[in-house]
């Protein structure tokens, strides 16, 4: 896909988010309102509601309150754009690593319950398939009996191998098969999927850890890498989430979902300023090519800009 209509694309898709941003503060500034303390206190709200974080927030006010005399009339495209470029310069660019030199490249994919794993996974796939890789897809979540038909689904609209096993109660079983023929096969990329989990289940963060043992017993620096999930709609609870989980086991980068179908958008800017792991790819929705690269730059223009 162009450039352009990716862009675009991720525009339609923040709809909800650009919409309280935009909308909210073009109504603020309707009729030449000068940037006064009232003002100043809706606009930090509006920026509270769409989840960049209250420190964020507050610290946009700061700079704004000092570029801006109280008594000067500004017009809501000023203040958008002034916002947009403020933000711009405060991201961080955590270069999110890509390396598909290991063949197979294995990508373990977790998280909490109903974040978007497997549907993540589908559109990993896609992507993978798209760049000329094959792709082997592990039904690694062995508690729920629907859970692997519903990867099925996913291995079978990307054209992705599919390798479960329903006898097994231990996914590592799963793994640890999937891995030998993926090495045998020569597969390019083989994803991951598990059961969600709560950083606090002690046996399952267990699991993981004898998922991830038996995973290099069969490649020694495997997981290549590991994803963690989450869902853009629970806020600042997302933050916590990400910054919980991998304390609780290794992860290198974030999955952020479902970023169209919430208003809170902003979570995305504040996981960049709080979490030092890199968001690395973005769900926009529930089709196979829902998913984006995360640039924070772009990602902030999509929000702010006209
Ligand atoms: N709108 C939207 N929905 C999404 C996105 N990603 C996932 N979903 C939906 O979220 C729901 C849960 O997705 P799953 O992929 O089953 O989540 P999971 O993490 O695998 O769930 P468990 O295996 O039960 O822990 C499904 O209805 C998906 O269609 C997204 O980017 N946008
Ligand atoms: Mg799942």
């Amino acid at each position: 896909m162009a450039v352009g209509n990716v862009f675009s694309r991720l525009k339609d898709r923040l709809s909800k988010t650009r919409s309280l941003v935009r909308n909210n503060i073009t109504k603020l500034f309707t009729g030449n309102i000068p940037l006064d303390e009232t003002i100043l206190e809706q606009l930090e709200e509006i920026l509270i509601q769409a989840d960049v974080g209250v420190d964020v927030a507050l610290e946009l006010i700061e700079d704004l309150r000092k570029k801006f005399p109280a008594s000067q009339v500004v017009t809501a495209e000023k203040v958008l754009d002034y916002l947009k470029n403020d933000l711009t310069q405060r991201l961080t660019n955590r270069e999110a690593v890509d390396d598909t030199t290991h063949r197979p490249h294995v990508i373990l994919v977790v998280g909490v319950n109903g974040t978007g794993k497997t549907t993540s996974i589908g559109k990993l796939a896609h992507l993978y398939h798209q760049e000329g890789h094959s792709v082997m897809m592990v039904a690694g979540d062995t508690f729920r009996a629907a859970a692997v038909n519903q990867l099925k689904i996913w291995s079978e609209r990307t054209r992705a191998q599919f390798m479960h096993n329903d006898a097994a109660r231990d996914p590592s079983s799963v793994v640890f098969d999937a891995l030998q023929a993926a090495k045998s096969r020569g597969t390019d990329v083989v994803l991951i999927d598990t059961a969600g989990r709560i950083h606090t289940q002690k046996n399952l963060m267990e699991e993981l850890k004898k998922i991830r043992r038996v995973v290099q017993k069969v490649i020694p620096d495997a997981p290549h890498e590991t994803l963690l999930v989450i869902d853009a709609t629970t806020g600042q609870n997302a933050l916590i989430q990400a910054q919980q989980f991998s304390e609780a086991t290794p992860v290198d980068h974030l999955f952020l979902s479902k970023l169209d179908g919430t208003a809170k958008g902003g979570i995305a800017i504040a996981i960049n300023q709080r979490v030092s792991i890199a968001v690395k790819y973005i769900g926009i929705g529930e089709q196979v090519d829902d998913i984006q690269r995360f640039d924070p730059a772009v990602y902030v223009n999509a929000i702010f800009e006209g």
